[in-house]
């Protein structure tokens, strides 16, 4: 995600900062070079154009010129910037009483409506809710069927303790295109059980075309009315560039939707349908889809997105990543020991296992500042984990809790006992003095805390919007235990 526009952005910031005192001309030269990675990362070029003379405006306005960190400066007003172009996020989606509060999903064909659909139902079983799904897209019975799969791996792996139920009726996709109203009928019947069963949430799964058509749009418009949806959320898919969000404006423009879902964001390396789909279509992104998984849906954050882009890291989403592998309890412990600097080898072995779980370690690395390229030497793979697991089994309690009292003969013993090499030994002793110091940066906020030295960026770059939100992600920890 965004690696050429981060790295373009690092580039010019760099070249300003070396300079010392900055003319308008170069103020001018370095957004040409954004400019131009700007249109790479396929963002409009009417927005480009905007942007990149905003930026200029803005820099001449507060006297970047005379600033004596003009780097610095440029970052900050970049960073205003990018988040202007992205819009507010629209905070988290408003529960109705009484229930159910329903969803209608709708986009084009394949953008990943189905498996939002089941990201969604893990996200409120998370929270303790109770979730409805429902199949109105009766085009294939194969579409039902794909949907009650996605909701009873939901109902029995997703963790949480709120129900997942399905409702479909594949015996109608015979009718569906010959009958009228088959979609509004069952959707319909979805919404009476959601009712009868108590659910809060009800999403409803619909049928996608390949082109925005008038008969798409007279049914979803149905289906709407007949469950009366609290939030009609449009699924994009961002690797399909700037058609798919003229498509998508002709859509918000057909069915006024809520907000929008980005889907396959893990897999757009260039990062302009995030950068642009709020001006194109109008609407706003409320969620980002980043995998396959039903954990891989994140919030919308334009201010972390922007941290992300300008390569400042985004602690605060690799955190509640984190927290959707790792208990409360566990992390609370976790926290403890990292701000008392009391982790010890078990510990880095745990978390090396869900740093592995938790997927493309890749999309991970632009997230944590600094510390990013040290984290691409970790021992990930199956085998090292498993190597490593030997080792740390071969030290006594005390070592395992200290490491650094591993001197010479008792690193010969451990490699003795793990059948492994001394080299591998100290390694490992060296990556956990590592992992040792990235978690005192999180724990201690001083990765949030640097960033929020930059000027107008607030705590780190945080939103300030929305209740749960604090300073450091371990005050908001705290803070999400108190609930
Ligand atoms: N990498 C990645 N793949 C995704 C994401 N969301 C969906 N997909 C994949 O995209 C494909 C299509 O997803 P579906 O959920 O079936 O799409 P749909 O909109 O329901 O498709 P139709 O019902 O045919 O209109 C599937 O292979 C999904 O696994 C995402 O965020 N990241
Ligand atoms: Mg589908």
């Amino acid at each position: 995600m965004f690696d050429g526009l981060t790295r373009s952005f690092q580039k010019t910031f760099r070249n300003l900062s070396g300079r010392g005192r900055i003319s308008e001309s170069n103020i001018r030269e370095a957004m040409e070079e954004v400019r131009t990675a700007l249109l790479e990362a396929d963002v409009h070029h009417d927005l480009v154009d905007r942007f990149c003379n905003e930026v200029v405006e803005d820099a001449i306005g507060k006297e970047v010129t005379r600033s004596l960190k003009p780097g610095e400066e440029m970052i900050g007003i970049v960073h205003e910037r990018l988040v202007a172009m992205m819009g507010e996020a629209p905070g988290p989606i408003a529960m109705v009483e009484p229930g159910p509060t329903v969803i209608l999903m709708c986009g084009l064909q394949g953008s990943g409506k189905t498996t939002t659909c089941g990201k969604l139902a893990a996200r409120f079983k998370a929270d303790g809710h109770s979730v409805m799904l429902v199949a109105a897209d009766l085009q294939r019975p194969a579409a039902v069927e794909q949907l009650r799969i996605v909701s009873e791996q939901v109902a029995s792996s997703a963790p949480g303790k709120g129900r997942v139920a399905f409702h479909g009726e594949p015996e109608r996709c015979a009718e569906y295109g010959q009958a009228v109203g088959v979609a509004v009928e069952v959707a319909k019947r979805g919404l009476a059980e959601a009712r009868k069963g108590n659910f809060e949430f009800l999403i409803v799964d619909t049928a996608g075309r390949l082109h925005v058509n008038d008969d798409l749009m007279k049914e979803l418009r149905a289906v709407d009315r007949a469950v009366e949806a609290h939030q009609i959320l449009l699924v994009v898919d961002a690797m399909t560039g700037q058609d798919a969000l003229l498509s998508a404006k002709a859509f918000h423009e057909a069915m006024q939707v809520d907000g929008l879902v980005l889907t396959k964001f893990d897999s757009d390396t260039r990062g302009g349908a995030a950068l642009s789909v709020r001006e194109v279509t109008g609407a706003p992104v409320r969620f980002l889809g980043v995998g396959e998984k039903f954990t891989a849906l994140e919030e919308f954050h334009p201010q972390r997105i922007a941290g992300r882009i300008l390569g400042m890291g985004d602690v605060v989403s690799l955190v509640e990543k984190a927290r959707q592998e790792v208990s409360d309890e566990e992390a609370a412990e976790l926290m403890e020991k990292m701000s008392k600097g009391r982790l010890g080898l078990d510990d880095f072995l745990r978390q090396m296992k869900v740093l592995r779980r938790m997927g493309p370690i890749k999309s991970l690395l632009g997230m944590l500042p600094g510390v990013g390229q040290m984290l691409k030497d970790l021992p990930l793979e199956d085998k090292q984990l498993d190597r490593l697991q030997g080792i740390v089994h071969s030290m006594t309690p005390a070592e395992r809790r200290d490491p650094a009292m591993l001197e010479r003969s008792r690193i010969a013993r451990v490699a003795a006992g793990s059948a492994s090499d001394r080299a591998e030994v100290s390694r490992l002793v060296k990556q956990f003095d590592l992992m040792r110091k990235m978690g005192s940066q999180l724990a201690g906020a001083g990765a949030t805390g640097r960033m929020a030295a930059m000027r107008g960026l607030g705590a780190g770059g945080l939103p300030t919007r929305g209740s749960t939100h604090t300073s450091s992600p371990k005050a908001r920890f705290k803070q999400r235990k108190k609930r």
